[in-house]
C-alpha cells in the first residue's frame, strides 16, 4: 500500500552523531543493500529492537562511505507500524547527506514533510491529537508546555475527546432507532434527552476552559511592567529575575526600549517585560519607548502597575493608570523601604479599582515574593499528574466550541419540542466538530494542513 521512505532525522549541523530513518514495506531490503555488517550472521536474521555495527557503503561501487550503528524495529512494532531501520552515522552534514543518497539510490523515495508521524496516524498506532503532540514537544519552551504534550502523546486529550463523542453516538444511536423504526423503538423521552445533552455540553465547555490555562502554560503569561518614570519598573524587573537585567539610574527616563525576559514567577512561566516610563517628553528616542510601551500593553495578560510610595500618587500615575485601563492589573506600591507607611488603600482603589494590591521594595526585596505569588494567582494551576486533558491547541479549541454550539442548538431544540430527525441534524454536526480532533472524520485537507507543519524527518 505504502512505498519506503526515508530521511534525516536530526537537525543539521555538527553533533555526535546523525540518524537517517527508513520506513516502508523495503525498509529491510533498502538498508541490506547499503549496509555491510561486521558480523554478517547476526544481520541476516534481522530481529525487531536490536543494533548491528557496520558500514554504510555505496550499492553500486561499494565504496565505503561510513561507519554506523543501525536499528531494526520490525512492523507493527515501530513508529510508524511498518518495518523501520534507523542508521546512525556521525553528525556532519556531509556523513548525513550521503548516506541519505545511499539510501535513496537503493530505493527509498525521500520522505515528505510530516510524512513518518503522518503514516503513524494512518496505520492507527496513533490519533491525531497525538500527532499533534509529537510537534508540540519538538517545540516546548517550558516545563509545564511539555508535561502536557507528553500527556497529550500518551493519549490523555484524545480519550477524553473520543469518549464524549461516544456518549453522543449512543444518543444519536437512539434517535435515529426511533425515527427508522417507530413502531419498535419508543422516541426517548424529552427530559432525558435534554438532560443527557446538557451533560456531555458541560463537559465539553469544561473542556474548552482549560485552553486558557493550557496557553499560558505553553506561551508563558505575558506580564508587562507599566509606570511613569523612576518609579522602579527596572529595578522590579531585575528583582523579579534575581538579575541585574536593565539598566537602573536615578535619572527619570532610563529606559526606552522594551526590555523582554522569559522567567518561572509565582511557580508558572511568564514573559516579562520592561517598559519606558510613560511622561510628555520631546525626546524622539523616549516618544518612540513609550510607543513600543503601549504596544505591549495591548498584547498583555497582566500589568504591574507600579508607584512610588516616596511621590504618592500623581497626574504621570493616572496617566499610566489610564493606558492600561481595561487589562488585568496588579497595584506594586514600591520604594516602601523609604516610607513604609506607603499608599492609602483608599487612593490606590481610586486610581485602579479593586485590584491586588502589593508593597514592595525592589531595592531590599521586600514584597517581591508576594508579587510573584500574585501573578501565579492570575491563571488556574494545570491539573498535576498529567491524567487530566488539557485543551493548548487553537485547532481542538475551536472545534470543541463548534461542537458545543451544536450542542445547544440540539437541547434548544428538544426544548422546543422540534421533530427528533433536526435534532439530529445538529448532533451530527457536534459529532463531526469532535470527531474532527482525533481524526475520526477529519477531512484530508485538515490532515494535510496539519502535516504540512512538520518538518522533513518528522
Ligand atoms: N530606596 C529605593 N529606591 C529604589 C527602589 N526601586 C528603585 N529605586 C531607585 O529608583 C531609581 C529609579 O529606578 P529604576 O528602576 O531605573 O526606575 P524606572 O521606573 O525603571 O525608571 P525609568 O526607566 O526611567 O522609567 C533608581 O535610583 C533606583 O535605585 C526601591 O524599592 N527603594
Ligand atoms: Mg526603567
Amino acid at each position: 500500500m505504502f512505498d519506503t521512505i526515508a530521511a534525516i532525522a536530526t537537525p543539521p549541523g555538527e553533533g555526535g552523531i546523525g540518524i537517517i530513518r527508513v520506513s516502508g514495506p523495503e525498509a529491510l531490503e533498502v538498508a541490506g543493500r547499503v549496509f555491510r555488517a561486521a558480523r554478517a550472521g547476526d544481520w541476516a536474521e534481522k530481529p525487531g529492537y536490536r543494533m548491528y555495527y557496520g558500514h554504510v557503503v555505496d550499492a553500486a561501487s561499494g565504496e565505503v562511505i561510513d561507519e554506523v550503528l543501525l536499528s531494526v524495529m520490525r512492523a507493527p512494532h515501530s513508529y510508524t507500524r511498518e518495518d523501520v531501520v534507523e542508521i546512525n552515522c556521525h553528525g556532519g552534514w556531509m556523513a548525513v547527506s550521503r548516506v541519505l543518497q545511499a539510501v535513496l539510490k537503493a530505493g527509498a523515495r525521500l520522505a515528505e514533510p510530516g510524512e513518518f508521524t503522518r503514516r503513524a496516524f494512518v496505520n492507527g498506532r496513533i490519533d491525531l491529537t497525538q500527532a499533534e503532540a509529537v510537534l508540540d514537544i519538538i517545540r516546548s519552551k517550558t516545563r509545564e508546555s511539555m508535561d502536557v504534550a507528553v500527556s497529550q502523546l500518551r493519549g490523555v486529550l484524545g480519550a477524553g475527546v473520543e469518549k464524549l463523542r461516544e456518549e453522543l453516538v449512543a444518543v444519536q444511536a437512539e434517535i435515529e432507532g426511533s425515527i427508522d423504526f417507530p413502531e419498535d423503538v419508543g422516541a426517548p423521552a424529552a427530559d432525558e434527552l435534554r438532560a443527557r445533552l446538557q451533560r456531555i455540553g458541560d463537559d465539553i465547555e469544561k473542556l474548552v476552559a482549560t485552553s486558557e490555562t493550557g496557553r499560558v502554560y505553553r506561551e508563558g503569561l505575558a506580564v508587562v511592567i507599566v509606570g511613569k518614570p523612576n518609579v522602579g519598573k527596572s529595578s522590579l524587573l531585575n528583582a523579579l529575575l534575581g538579575e541585574e537585567r536593565a539598566l537602573v539610574t536615578a535619572v527619570p527616563g532610563t529606559t526606552r526600549d522594551v526590555i523582554e525576559e522569559m522567567a518561572r514567577i509565582g511557580g508558572i512561566p511568564v514573559r516579562l517585560a520592561d517598559t519606558a516610563g510613560v511622561r510628555e517628553t520631546g525626546d524622539i528616542v523616549e516618544r518612540m519607548g513609550i510607543e513600543l510601551a503601549r504596544r505591549k500593553i495591548g498584547e498583555a495578560d497582566v500589568v504591574l502597575l507600579v508607584l512610588d510610595a516616596v511621590q504618592g500618587i500623581d497626574a504621570g500615575d493616572r496617566e499610566a493608570a489610564a493606558l492600561t485601563e481595561g487589562k488585568r492589573r496588579i497595584v506594586v506600591v514600591n520604594k516602601i523601604d523609604l516610607a513604609p507607611e506607603g499608599i492609602p488603600g483608599e487612593a490606590v482603589r481610586e486610581l485602579a479599582g479593586d485590584v491586588p494590591v502589593v508593597r514592595a521594595s525592589a531595592k531590599d526585596g521586600t514584597g517581591i515574593a508576594d508579587v510573584g505569588e500574585a501573578i501565579g494567582n492570575v491563571i488556574g494551576r494545570l491539573p498535576a499528574g498529567g491524567e487530566t486533558p488539557v485543551v493548548t491547541n487553537v485547532r481542538h479549541r475551536a472545534a470543541l466550541e463548534r461542537a458545543a454550539e451544536c450542542i445547544r442548538d440540539a437541547v434548544g431544540g428538544v426544548e422546543k419540542g422540534l421533530p427528533l430527525d433536526i435534532v439530529a441534524v445538529d448532533l451530527y454536526g457536534a459529532l463531526h466538530a469532535l470527531g474532527e480532533i482525533t481524526g475520526v472524520t477529519a477531512d484530508e485537507e485538515i490532515i494535510d494542513r496539519i502535516f504540512a507543519e512538520f518538518c522533513v524527518g518528522k
